[in-house]
C-alpha cells in the first residue's frame, strides 16, 4: 500500500480542512461531503456524479446507479443522500466500477453512548480524553468534532449521547440554560450529518438543579420540574433525540428509592419529553451491587428480568428500555439477556459495548464484530434468532463508544474496526463479521486486488481470530469475572469472589460454576421454553458457555473427550500462541505498512502478549491449585 495513503488514522483521514456547511441545503452538503472525501481518497474532485432527493425511496435509504464516471446517488431524505455519498466513496475505494446499490437501514435508531465526564475523563475510556468535555464544561476542537461527526455518519450512526450515564453535577447542568448554551453548539456540528443528540440525565435533577426537597416521581412538583426542563431543552435543541437514564443502578438513585417500580420513574420523565417528540431511553442494568457473597440464593443475572418483566406494558409509548446484550455485564462470553424480546408491550433496545472494558481495554486486539455476530445468532426461540428481532421488537441498537481524543480516535488502530463494524451491523444485522471486517481493512489499508500487497486480507484474518484468541486466555467456558476488581484488566480469579458485586463462580477443589438451571437458581426459567431447555440440558448447552449455566467437576468430559481441566490448560497455552502468531503476521507486513502504524500496533501486541501470558499462568495455576490435577502434556504450570 502507498505508505502515505490515508488509511491508518481512520477510514477517512482527518485533514482538518472542512468545507463549512452552509445551512439548509443538505443535498448540496452530501455532494460537498462526497467531493471532499474523494479528494482525500483519490486526490481529485470527482466530476459527473449527481445527487438528488427521491421521496419514493425509504427514509434514510438510498440508491446508487451508473458507473464510476456517471454515478447517480438518490436519497429518500437528506440523511439517505449523505449515506449514499459515503457508500459510493467506499465502493470507489474498493475498486468497484458499476453500481446498482439499493440500501436502507434495518434498524431506525443506531446510537452511540459516550461515557464522558465533565472533567474531560471518560469512564472505561481507553482512547484519551473526551471529545466533548474539558475542565468542567463542554469543550472541543471544532474541526476535529466535525471529522468525528463525519466518521460516525459514514457508517450510519444517527444518535449520540454526549455525557456519561453516571451523571455528576457538571454534566447534570446540561439541563440548565448555561449548559444548553454549549450543547446547542455541539448539536449544530452534528445536525448536518443526520446525527441527533441525547442527554444523560440524573434522576435526582429535581433536587440538584430544581432546588426541590425530593425527586419522588409521584410528587407533582417533580413532574413540573421535568416538564420545565424538557421545554427549556427543546427550545434550544428542537431535534434532540431525548434523554437517557441510569436509575437505581450502581449507587445512582431512581424510583425504587421512593418505593416505586421503574415505570413510575420513567413515565414522569417520558411525559415531559412527549410534547416535544422526545424519547426516553431507560437502562435495564439494575441489580444489587451490595450482595453478600455468602448469599447463594440471589443470582445477579436474574435481576434485570425480575425487575422489568412484571411491569411489561406499563411504560409510556415514548420509553425505550435499553437492555445490555448479556445478563452479566459486557463479558467475553455470556448468553443473551432473557429480557430481549420478552416484553411484548414495551419498546426495547439492545446495548453493546465497543469500549473494550473487559476485552483488553484497547491494548489487546479484540474484534467485537465476531462476538456481535454470535450474539445475533443466539436463538430467541425455536424459530427465531436474536437477529430476527432486531429492527422489529428491538428497535434500536446502542453501543458504549470506544472513542476519545487520541489521534487515531480509538486507542488501538485495530479497535477502529469495532467502531466501523458497529455502525454497519446496527444498520444491517445480517452482515457478517467477515464482511464488515473486510470492508474496514480494505478501506483502511487498500484493497489487495488493487494494491496487491495482501495487507487487508492478513489484517482481516488477525481480527477475525482475535476474539477467540482473547477468549482462550481469559476466564474459561463462560465463567466470567476473573478480572481485577474496578479496573477490569488482567486476571484475578478470586477478585470478585468475596466482594459485593454479585458475581461468583464458587470454585472449590472439585468443581466450579453456579447451577442456574431450575434445580439451581432458576435463572434458565427466564428464557423462552425452547432456549431454557437448550441451556438446561448438558447435551445441548453450547459448550463455550457451559459454566454460565452449570456447576461442573474438573474431570467433566467435554464433547471432544477432553476433561474440562485439560481444556482449560490447552486453551490457555493456545491463547498465548495465538498472540505470538499475530506478532509474526504483523512483522511480516512491516515493509508494506506506514511506519507509524506498524510501530503503534507492534507495541500494543507486546502489551497483549504480556497480558496473555499473565492470564495463562494465573488461570492455569489457579485451577491446578484448586483441583490438584496436572497438565497431561506436562507444560509449565506454576505451583
Ligand atoms: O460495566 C459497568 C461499568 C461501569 C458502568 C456500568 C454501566 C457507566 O464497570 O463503569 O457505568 O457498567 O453500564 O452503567
Amino acid at each position: 500500500m502507498d505508505k502515505t495513503s490515508f488509511g491508518y488514522r481512520a477510514w477517512f483521514q482527518p485533514t482538518g480542512s472542512f468545507s463549512t456547511f452552509s445551512g439548509g441545503k443538505y443535498a448540496l452538503f452530501a455532494e460537498e461531503e462526497f467531493q471532499r472525501g474523494h479528494v482525500e481518497l483519490f486526490g481529485e474532485d470527482k466530476k459527473g456524479v449527481s445527487f438528488e432527493i427521491n421521496k419514493n425511496l425509504p427514509a434514510e435509504g438510498f440508491s446508487i446507479t451508473g458507473d464510476a464516471t456517471t454515478a447517480k446517488v438518490e436519497g429518500g431524505c437528506e440523511s439517505g443522500l449523505l449515506y449514499g455519498a459515503y457508500r459510493l466513496l467506499f465502493a470507489l475505494r474498493r475498486g468497484e466500477q458499476t453500481f446498482t446499490i439499493n440500501d436502507k437501514p434495518a434498524v431506525p435508531l443506531r446510537i452511540l453512548n459516550h461515557w464522558d465526564n465533565g472533567d474531560g475523563s471518560v469512564e472505561r475510556g481507553y482512547s484519551g480524553d473526551s471529545l466533548f468535555w474539558r475542565n468542567g464544561m463542554v469543550g472541543y476542537d471544532l474541526p476535529r468534532l466535525r471529522d468525528y461527526a463525519r466518521l460516525l455518519a459514514s457508517v450510519g450512526i444517527n444518535q449520540i449521547s454526549v455525557n456519561n450515564v453516571n451523571v455528576r453535577l457538571l454534566t447534570a447542568k446540561l439541563l440548565t440554560d448555561e449548559g444548553l448554551n454549549d450543547l446547542e453548539k455541539v448539536a449544530e456540528v452534528f445536525r448536518p450529518f443526520g446525527i441527533k443528540l441525547l442527554i444523560s440525565v440524573h434522576f435526582d435533577s429535581p433536587v440538584w438543579l430544581g432546588g426541590l426537597k425530593t425527586s419522588d416521581p409521584a410528587d407533582p412538583k417533580v413532574a413540573d420540574f421535568w416538564n420545565e426542563a424538557a421545554a427549556r431543552v427543546y427550545k434550544r435543541i428542537p431535534d434532540l433525540g431525548g434523554f437517557l437514564v441510569k436509575a437505581d443502578s450502581e449507587f445512582q438513585s431512581g424510583p425504587n428509592a421512593f418505593g416505586h417500580t421503574q415505570d413510575v420513574g420513567a413515565n414522569v420523565i417520558a411525559r415531559a419529553l412527549k410534547p416535544h417528540g422526545g424519547t426516553l431511553h431507560w437502562r435495564c442494568f439494575i441489580y444489587n451491587c451490595l450482595q453478600d457473597w455468602r448469599d447463594t440464593v440471589t443470582d445477579r443475572p436474574k435481576a434485570a428480568y425480575d425487575t422489568f418483566f412484571p411491569i411489561d406494558g406499563k411504560f409510556d409509548d415514548n420509553v425505550i428500555l435499553q437492555v445490555k446484550y448479556g445478563p452479566s455485564d459486557f463479558q467475553v462470553r455470556e448468553p443473551n439477556s432473557p429480557l430481549l424480546g420478552a416484553m411484548k408491550a414495551t419498546r426495547e433496545s439492545l446495548e453493546f459495548q465497543i469500549a473494550q472494558e473487559y476485552t483488553g481495554q484497547q491494548k489487546d486486539m479484540y474484534s467485537w464484530a465476531v462476538q456481535w455476530e454470535e450474539i445475533f445468532d443466539q436463538p430467541f426461540n425455536e424459530t427465531r434468532a436474536t437477529r430476527d428481532l432486531v429492527g422489529k421488537e428491538i428497535e434500536a441498537v446502542v453501543a458504549v463508544s470506544n472513542t476519545g481524543n487520541d489521534e487515531n480516535w480509538c486507542g488501538h488502530l485495530m479497535s477502529q474496526s469495532n467502531l466501523y463494524a458497529f455502525g454497519r451491523m446496527a444498520w444491517n444485522p445480517a452482515l457478517t463479521a467477515k464482511e464488515v471486517t473486510e470492508e474496514w481493512t480494505s478501506l483502511t489499508f487498500g484493497k489487495s486486488d488493487i494494491v496487491a500487497d495482501g495487507v487487508d486480507s492478513a489484517v482481516t484474518k488477525m481480527l477475525l481470530d482475535s476474539r477467540h484468541v482473547y477468549e482462550k486466555y481469559n476466564a474459561p467456558l463462560g465463567i466470567c469475572w476473573m478480572v481485577y476488581v474496578h479496573h477490569h484488566y488482567g486476571p484475578s480469579p478470586d477478585g470478585y469472589e468475596y466482594a459485593k458485586w454479585g458475581t461468583y463462580h464458587r470454585a472449590d477443589h472439585k468443581a466450579i460454576g453456579v447451577d442456574r438451571t431450575r434445580k439451581g437458581t432458576g435463572y434458565t426459567a427466564q428464557y423462552q421454553p425452547y432456549v431454557r431447555d437448550l441451556y438446561e440440558n448438558l447435551d445441548t448447552c453450547p459448550e463455550e458457555m457451559v459454566l454460565y449455566f452449570h456447576r461442573l467437576p474438573y474431570d467433566y468430559k467435554l464433547s471432544d473427550g477432553r476433561t474440562m481441566i485439560q481444556y482449560i490448560y490447552d486453551t490457555h497455552f493456545e491463547g498465548v500462541e495465538g498472540v505470538e502468531g499475530f506478532i509474526r503476521t504483523w512483522e511480516s507486513l512491516k515493509s508494506k505498512l506506514p511506519d507509524e502504524a506498524y510501530a503503534h500496533v507492534r507495541k500494543r501486541l507486546d502489551m497483549q502478549l504480556d497480558n496473555a501470558k499473565e492470564w495463562r499462568d494465573v488461570i492455569n495455576s489457579y485451577f491446578y491449585r484448586k483441583s490438584n490435577i496436572g497438565d497431561e502434556k506436562g507444560r509449565r504450570i506454576y505451583i
